[in-house]
């Protein structure tokens, strides 16, 4: 099997570690944040441009790649990597998630999903097979199992019946994945805010022996701590020996707290969203750059920050861009906030490293204001 990951460390302070994750495009240092390419592009970023602001690894999405430009061309292209001419490490999201969140109507049975179209309102049928089939075209050096992310709220009952129905999907994923040495697949644990029943599904996937594991449903709308105390129960169900990654996770709190907690990777689109709506992380919080506050500010968005962004563009002026619609405000902006999360991440690397990580967090926080 493909991807073989190795704990370098692990803390003296708390349940953290630092791993290096071995794949076909590449080495990645864990814990990592991956920036998210939904559509095979970091929006409004080259490549060069999301590799040089520190990124390792990047996602990007089954459901929408399927749909356009369709799974078959990107394999005529030569796989995800050559078109996109990203070279480094790729995942894939399988495409479940984004069924459940973005489609209207949508019918879950034991062979699979059946969705429309966002685009165009047509009808699909999507099993776990297929979602295998679009990532063994698309060539992502991670694969995720097919999988139903449990809603927030859900009865007990529903939960177990969608967490147990996602085990037979896994199943299903492995038996139908072939070439192992090129895509790694990781099983997903559901199971919801349910220990009982995270306790099963961990039990269950674990048994498939992949090559990694995923947390998935949470961070779905659950109160903060809520979502602490299932992620570290459910991370204490997991192997030392493969990675661990969070699911769409990437707020700077909930990295920290993760991490704290022994996983290994996470996701999300929050900094390029957030970016592209004029929200900016900085050392001191968020800000959002259009406040008039902002209008004679010559300052950099963040003092401490030695991005592009921050080297070259006052606050003034990307507040300008903003209030006249200019294009370059969003890159600059999703630079900056990129170029954060992947800094906070070596930082949190360097941390634990120097076993002081629990120190960094609260000094981070107190700043942050947070606390
Ligand atoms: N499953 C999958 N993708 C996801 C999630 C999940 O549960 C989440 C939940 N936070 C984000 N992305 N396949
Ligand atoms: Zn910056």
């Amino acid at each position: 099997m493909a991807a073989k990951f190795e704990v370098i460390k692990e803390s003296q302070e708390c349940k953290a570690r630092l791993g290096k994750l071995y794949t076909p495009h590449g080495i990645v240092e864990t814990p990592v944040f991956m920036p998210v390419g939904t559509q095979a592009t970091v929006k409004a970023m080259t490549p060069e441009e999301v590799k040089t602001l520190g990124a390792q690894i990047i996602l990007a999405n089954t459901y929408h790649l399927y749909l356009r430009p369709g799974h078959e061309l990107i394999r005529e292209a030569g796989g995800i990597h050559k078109f996109m001419n990203w070279n480094g490490p790729i995942l894939t999201d399988s495409g479940g998630f984004q069924v459940f969140s973005l489609g209207d109507l949508r019918k879950i049975t034991e062979e699979g999903v059946e969705f429309r179209s966002y685009i165009d309102g047509s009808k699909h049928f999507l099993r776990p097979e297929d979602s295998i089939e679009i990532q063994n075209c698309l060539g992502s050096d991670i694969i995720m199992a097919f999988d139903e992310c449990t809603p927030y709220p859900s009865t007990w009952e529903y939960t177990k019946e969608s967490m147990e129905r996602t085990g037979r999907w896994a199943e299903r994923c492995k038996e139908y994945h072939e070439d192992w040495d090129k895509q790694s697949l990781f099983g997903i644990v559901q199971g919801g805010m349910y220990k009982d029943l995270r306790e099963k599904s961990a039990e269950q996937i674990t048994s498939l022996n992949l090559p990694g594991y995923a947390i998935g449903g949470l961070s779905v709308g659950e109160p903060k701590e809520l979502m602490y105390d299932i992620l570290e129960f459910t991370t204490l169900l997991l192997p030392e020996n493969k990675p661990r990654y969070l699911m769409g996770v990437g707020s700077p709190d909930y990295l920290f707290e993760s991490v704290i907690r022994g996983v290994d990777m996470a996701d999300c689109v929050l900094p390029t969203r957030i970016g592209r709506n004029g929200t900016v992380l900085t050392s001191r919080g968020k800000i959002i750059i259009k406040n008039g506050i902002y209008k004679r500010d010559f300052g950099k968005l963040d003092e401490e920050c030695d991005c592009y962004t921050c080297t070259h563009y006052s606050r003034a002026y990307i507040r300008h861009l903003f209030n006249v619609h200019e294009i370059l405000g969003a890159r600059l902006t999703t630079i900056h906030n990129l170029y954060f999360l992947l800094k906070l991440m070596e930082n949190i690397r360097e941390a634990i490293k120097q076993d002081r990580l629990l120190e960094y967090r609260d000094e981070f926080y107190k700043k942050f204001g947070y606390v």
